[in-house]
């Protein structure tokens, strides 16, 4: 069922992003950041890196927000209702650190195509201008693929630090989520974010992304999960749902799919990042 209104449609068309959209109360956010918090401290490697990508895979909680039916709704109205989830990505700012995320748009690296895709970013903790949120350059999905320049900057929190220069910051806009609240964006939008200034975590769970299934991988392989309706294009292996957390099936099946996506994010680089 789709349920952004004609409002919020018009929000995603004009400006290549629209939010926010509630998804969870304030307690379910915080029991969502309760699972981070218990495999990282019961399993301290697993989050950092690349291990960072497809955390739905290892825990049932994360797994059933890629499938929780509010947010595919509103997926739904964007990309039609055969959804797969095409992968996930926690975001996550700690205090002490100085990560930023660079100007990009996702659609330069992420290798799926057509564009019936959208990137759906859940707070888990609040996301507001002091501790780093996005911020979205509004309609700038509706130009071409901008040049990226690699640049590898020990703080960028992607993979290669590609970055799109000369962003008029200007006409770009702070995403302020509430914990629980939720973004969906455009693959062509330019966006990025500054680092956390506050004293607490800023945490983000990126569904990146959910595809239709008339969506392929074109810079390598991927694994998807069936979210909604069927697939009838049969581009992807299809991969399990987590119900037990870090199962040993599980891990490997992360880690496999992990190993596909760093091909994909560093194909043609001059060198491997840390994610
Ligand atoms: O979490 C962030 O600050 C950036 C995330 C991002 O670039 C994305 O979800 O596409």
């Amino acid at each position: 069922m789709s349920s952004l209104n004609s409002k919020q449609l018009k929000d995603y068309n004009n400006n290549g992003f629209v939010a926010p959209i509630d998804v969870f109360t304030l307690e379910e956010a915080a029991e969502i950041k309760k699972e981070i918090e218990h495999i990282e401290k019961k399993w301290p490697n697993e989050l950092i890196g690349l291990g960072r990508n497809n955390v739905h895979y290892i825990s049932p909680v994360f797994d059933k927000v890629c499938h929780n039916a509010k947010i595919l709704d509103a997926v739904e109205s964007i990309i039609g209702k055969d959804i797969l989830v095409g992968g996930t990505t926690l975001f996550i700012k700690d205090p002490d650190k100085k990560g930023f995320v660079s100007w990009h748009q996702d659609a330069k690296y992420i290798g799926f195509e057509p564009y019936n895709w959208v990137t759906a970013w859940l707070a888990i903790t609040n996301a507001n201008e002091e501790n780093g949120c996005m911020r979205m350059w509004s309609g700038s999905h509706k130009e071409k693929i901008k040049d990226h320049k690699d640049t590898y900057n020990k703080n960028n929190l992607l993979t290669r630090g590609q970055t799109v220069q000369d962003v008029p910051i200007e006409k770009t806009t702070p995403n302020i989520l509430k914990a629980g609240q939720l973004s969906l964006h455009h693959p062509m939008i330019v966006h990025g974010s500054g680092p956390n200034k506050s004293n607490q975590r800023r945490i983000g769970f990126v569904i990146q992304s959910y595809i239709g299934t008339n969506v392929d991988q074109v810079l390598g392989k991927v694994f998807v999960q069936q979210a909604r309706g069927k697939d009838t294009f049969k581009y992807h292996e299809h991969a399990k749902r987590s119900v037990e957390l870090m199962s040993k099936k599980d891990i490997e099946l992360k880690n496999k799919a992990n190993k596909e996506l760093s091909k994909i994010f560093y194909k043609d680089a001059k060198k491997i990042g840390k994610f």
